[in-house]
């Protein structure tokens, strides 16, 4: 029976001699009439010694059998002495991209155009074994507090979250856009009773910009919940939520993290993020102005790229954790959706790690009228919010949530530089293959 490579140290100590084992071959050094062939399989790399010369090529797929033997110095402290290879699906010697090196010395749009390749390589396949962790994690601990899972239409009438970044779509004689979030969904069923309500999708933004934050398709977490007061439980379950994840991550990819250790790759102490700040906005930018002048930076009247940097180092330095909470936006920052704190602020909030925002977030506005009122503000016509405003008119509780951009928390985690490397296959202005 197939054994994986991280079971061969164990299957060694047991003294199995017909170990079987499947993958890819990562590399082969030849070494007089003997091969040392590296094989990759999901759950990472193992040495073949073969008494022969191998004749296959690097990426191949082969199923070999042998005994196993312990050896301190391959990776893992054991090998597989080979006594019989096959080969299942040979690769042409030709590579165009090199598998088993190092990525990061790789530009980033030669990894991305080889995306089924270099998907192949240990560093680049961690990236996504940790975002599967955060998923699980996120929603796991959603379900554990009573949050049922949706999945919403991602073809909508109309956009959400202000702007043109509307990606449209001929759908029959008309058009129709991919949606910008969830958002408008997730309040539906939160008044229809659901009360608490979470998805993992993908979200559209046509925007222009390339930046190494922003791609035009990323996957989103979004959370909605029913009887709140403000926007301070929002903040409360997303410290648990991101405690959790955090925890997993530890648990679960210590491998993966130190793949990118070179990176910085970590992970808050869960304990940590319970003591991460929550900073009124004028405040917050009280923070980035004082950290800005310290740095002979400019002045900062917006809590823009520079200021969640800021923030974010303020409050590594102050409260031991790289992460802090914004929250009190004022309305002109926030979507027609937002609830009003008073005439200026709204009970919304950003989570800010690393320095970058992961998340938005607030109390929504529950009020038929005060919504009926509110859109033509925002530029939008109410008659083009029939079915939103339905759930006002009928019914609906206080209620808030909030969104965490899947690649950026990702990113963040590992280190990586542009959130294009923590999306699988990746949109941007350019880039719609593979
Ligand atoms: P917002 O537009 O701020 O809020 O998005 C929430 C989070 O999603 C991520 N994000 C992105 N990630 C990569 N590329 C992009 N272009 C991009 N745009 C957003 C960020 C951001 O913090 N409906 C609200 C959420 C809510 O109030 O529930 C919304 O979508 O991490």
């Amino acid at each position: 029976m197939r054994i994986l490579a991280k079971d061969l140290k164990s299957a060694a100590e047991k003294g199995e001699k017909n170990a079987v084992l499947s993958g890819w071959i990562h590399r082969i050094r030849e070494l007089g009439a003997v091969s040392f062939i590296v094989l990759r399989d999901r759950s990472g790399l193992v040495q073949l010694v073969l008494d022969a010369k191998c004749d296959l090529t690097l990426e191949s797929v082969i199923t070999v059998r042998g005994e196993a033997a312990l050896n301190e110095k391959a990776p893992g402290g054991a090998e597989l002495r080979v006594t019989e290879i096959r080969c299942l699906s040979g690769a042409a010697p030709d590579l165009p991209f090199q598998v088993n090196g190092d990525v990061s010395r790789t530009g980033l749009e030669a990894v991305l155009d080889r995306r089924p390749l270099s998907l192949r390589n240990p560093a680049v396949r961690a990236i996504f074994r940790v975002q599967s962790t955060i998923i699980e994690a996120f929603s796991a601990y959603l379900r554990e507090n009573d949050f049922t899972e949706i999945k919403t239409s991602k073809l909508v009438s109309g956009g959400t979250e202000g702007g043109t970044n509307l990606f449209s779509v001929d759908y029959f004689d008309r058009k129709v856009y991919l949606a910008q979030s969830p958002q408008c969904y997730k309040q539906m069923l939160v008044a229809s009773g659901l009360e608490r309500v979470f998805e993992v999708a993908q979200a559209y933004r046509a925007e222009k910009h390339d930046t190494p934050r922003h791609l035009n398709e990323y996957v989103s977490l979004d959370v909605e919940m029913g009887f709140i007061e403000s926007e301070k439980e929002l903040i409360e379950l997303e410290k648990g939520i991101l405690a959790r994840v955090f925890e997993e991550v530890a648990r679960k990819n210590s491998g993966d993290l130190e793949l990118w250790a070179k990176n910085g790759a970590s992970v808050p102490k869960p304990e940590a993020v319970f003591n991460a700040p929550v900073i009124p906005y004028e405040e917050a930018l009280g923070i980035a102005n004082e950290e800005s002048a310290k740095k002979k930076g400019a002045r900062i009247f917006d809590i823009n790229p520079d200021a969640e940097r800021y923030i974010c180092e303020w409050a590594l330095r102050e409260r031991g954790v790289d992460l802090a909470f914004v929250n009190e936006f004022p309305r002109r920052h926030r979507p027609f959706y937002a609830y009003p704190l008073d005439s200026v602020r709204t009970m919304t909030f950003d989570a800010l790690f690393r320095g970058i925002e992961i998340t938005s977030g607030g109390r929504r506005q529950h009020d038929y009228n005060a919504q009926l009122e509110a859109l033509p503000r925002f530029g939008v016509k109410p008659e083009s919010m029939e079915d939103y405003l339905s759930i006002f008119k009928y019914g609906c509780p206080p209620h808030g949530g909030f969104a965490i951009g899947l690649e950026r928390l990702t990113a963040k985690i590992l280190g990586l530089a542009n959130v294009k490397e923590a999306s699988l296959f990746p949109r941007d202005r350019r880039r719609v293959t593979p």
